[in-house]
């Protein structure tokens, strides 16, 4: 698939704004692709939230990936679901959304990396990449060699997105070392008033 350099992730806690105000403010920083993370409500508060928040990607232009919740993701007409270890099986949701939704999938190890890559998603996610402050209970980092090992054993039409404390700084090597994407929280959202300028800088940076 194809899958731009940069992948924000939003948090609610985080920034103190609601996820369509993030997607705003990210899509104002030239991203195109983002995922509505939330740990924190309900079911039925996140799906108002990201219904809201879809409203304004399609507006924008922006693709949507929606964190955990395939459900959600159908109800609001979401571009895609990112699942992690403990969701809904990657083919299971694959029956659910049908070929053309977009599903996304976490790995933390190069061999679930690899086990991954026959399942029918259109991206692995693999972090954390470096130790991060923003996920509770994070695996063990990985490292870039990790991201080279997976990228030397998985199908070219899998694309690979590095996660887990990537900054300005890092995100070059996590590319280099064979990601098609980075994702990233804390580097675009800490200071809520410059999301949008520090996306543009990293999405500049990165070509
Ligand atoms: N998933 P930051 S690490 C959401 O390892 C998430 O799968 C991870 O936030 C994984 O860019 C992580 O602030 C946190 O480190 C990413």
């Amino acid at each position: 698939m194809n899958l731009p350099k940069l992948y924000p992730i939003t948090d609610a806690r985080l920034t103190g704004l609601s996820h369509a105000e993030q997607v705003e403010r990210l899509r104002d920083g030239g991203a195109r692709f983002i995922q509505l993370r939330e740990k924190h409500l309900s079911p039925r508060e996140f799906y108002e939230a990201a219904d809201e928040a879809i409203t304004v990607a399609r507006e924008r232009g922006v693709r949507l990936i929606v964190n955990d919740r395939a459900d959600i993701a159908l109800a609001i007409g979401a571009d895609g679901v990112h699942l992690g270890q403990d969701d809904l099986d990657p083919a299971v949701a694959r029956r659910l959304l049908g070929e053309r939704f977009i599903i996304g999938y976490s790995t933390h190890n190069v061999a679930q990396a690899i086990e991954a890559a026959r399942l029918p998603i259109d991206y692995i996610a693999l972090g954390p990449i470096f130790p991060t402050r923003t996920k509770e209970n994070p695996a063990p980092t990985v490292g870039l060699e990790a991201l080279r090992r997976v990228r030397d054993r998985i199908d070219p039409s899998v694309a690979l997105v590095a996660i887990g404390g990537i900054t300005r700084d890092t995100a070059p090597a996590a590319l280099d070392a064979g990601a098609d994407s980075v994702a990233l929280i804390s580097a675009l959202l800490t200071a809520p008033e410059k999301i949008a300028e520090r996306t543009k800088e990293l999405r500049m940076s990165l070509g």
